[in-house]
């Protein structure tokens, strides 16, 4: 398929007309639609409902003309069928009834088979497709250390104690449980791209916790797995996780399309770590965007000229949208960012 899209072209580093710009969780909280449909429906609920997912995918794309819809979803979600009793608590997030901590707690995840698991989310990427027309989609799914994170702590964490103890630990228990959820996260990123998506990013939320020898040691090499299975799918893939200032360089190793810089690395600094032959994808701190709007003008306009005719260049936020961001500030940023140029005049 030929693709026109900005934001697909910008991934591949190739000349296209304007910046392209998208938000991570551009579908939520802040949204007064989002709030309306979470007072009658769980977070579960919607996201397990094609049509109300499919609603909410398109709406930021309807709303504020961004680039690209990301799937309704959660990290969490191919977990469920995988054998994890887990919720999602308002105000908190994921709660995990029994918490991975053994390798005999290991042995009763089951291997995720998308389609018949989850035939829901692939109903609603088909309708969000067809709705969509020419805008893509971007499927996601979370990264072997993050969801690890989650399944060991029992929820969120601040200082990953279960984490790491499980990690230097029990090394093979470790390295048998990134396997178990690097292949989660590549079969269910394939059928998510087999059902129409268009680019696929993963969440890597959490892996700042890991000094970076740890980061080589323990989680590199399922993340090499998952992007030569990913890259191989032909869409491009990104790869996004926060505190990453001294991982940058690592992360790129592994053979991500785009890589997801978050608000504390200057984004030009992250060019020069990375080198030019990865597309950058971020980084404005998510805080301005609930402040007035001459706060979000002075800190986009910052990075939009520190990547002025960088070809490899998509705007988004450092991490995703808070629930106070006020959505007056997200429609103008979008017109902001398009008044920048792709690619220098010249070419
Ligand atoms: O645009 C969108 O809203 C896309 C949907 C989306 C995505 C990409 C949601 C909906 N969750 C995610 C991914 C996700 N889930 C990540 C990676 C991205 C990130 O770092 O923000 C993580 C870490 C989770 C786990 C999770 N689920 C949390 C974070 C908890 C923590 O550790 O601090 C939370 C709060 C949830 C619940 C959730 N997921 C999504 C929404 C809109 C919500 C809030 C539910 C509600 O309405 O109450």
């Amino acid at each position: 398929m030929i693709s026109t899209s900005r934001f697909i072209e910008a991934c591949w580093g190739r000349p296209h007309d304007k910046v392209p710009v998208w938000f991570m969780r551009q579908a939520g909280r802040y949204q007064d639609g989002y709030r309306k449909l979470r007072q009658q429906y769980s977070f579960l609920e919607m996201a397990h409902n094609p049509d109300i997912c499919t609603e909410v995918s398109c709406r930021p794309v309807e709303e504020l003309g961004v680039d690209a819809a990301i799937l309704f979803s959660d990290i969490m979600i191919p977990l469920g069928p995988m054998g994890v009793d887990f919720e999602i608590r308002e105000h908190f997030g994921p709660v995990i009834a029994h918490p991975v901590r053994t390798g005999r707690d290991l042995k009763q995840l089951r291997v995720l088979e998308p389609e018949d698991d989850l035939p829901e989310v692939f109903e609603a990427i088909e309708k969000i497709c067809e709705r969509l027309g020419a805008i893509p989609l971007i499927g996601f799914a979370g990264a072997p250390f993050t969801l690890a994170s989650y399944l060991i702590e029992g929820g969120p964490s601040k200082n990953y104690l279960h984490t790491k103890r499980l990690m230097w630990e029990q090394p093979e228990v470790w390295r048998q449980l990134m396997d178990v959820l690097a292949d989660a996260t590549v079969r269910h990123l394939s059928a998510q791209v087999r059902h129409g998506a268009q680019a696929v990013q993963v969440f890597d939320s959490w892996i700042g916790a890991l000094p970076v020898d740890d980061y080589r040691k323990y989680v590199m090499p399922s993340m090499r797995a998952v992007f030569a299975k990913l890259n191989a799918l032909q869409v491009p893939t990104i790869y996004f996780g926060t505190g990453t200032a001294s991982l940058l360089h690592a992360m790129k190793e592994t053979g991500p399309t785009v890589l997801g810089v978050d608000w504390r690395t200057p984004i030009r600094q992250a060019r020069s770590t990375v080198g030019s032959e990865v597309t950058l994808q971020g980084n404005l701190d998510p805080m301005t965007l609930v402040c007035e709007w001459d706060i979000v003008k002075e800190h986009s306009t910052a990075i939009l000229q520190d990547m002025l005719g960088d070809p490899a260049f998509i705007f988004n936020l450092g991490h995703g949208v808070p629930p106070e961001a006020h959505p007056d500030n997200l429609k103008r940023l979008v017109e902001w960012v398009h008044q920048f140029p792709g690619t220098p005049a010249s070419q």
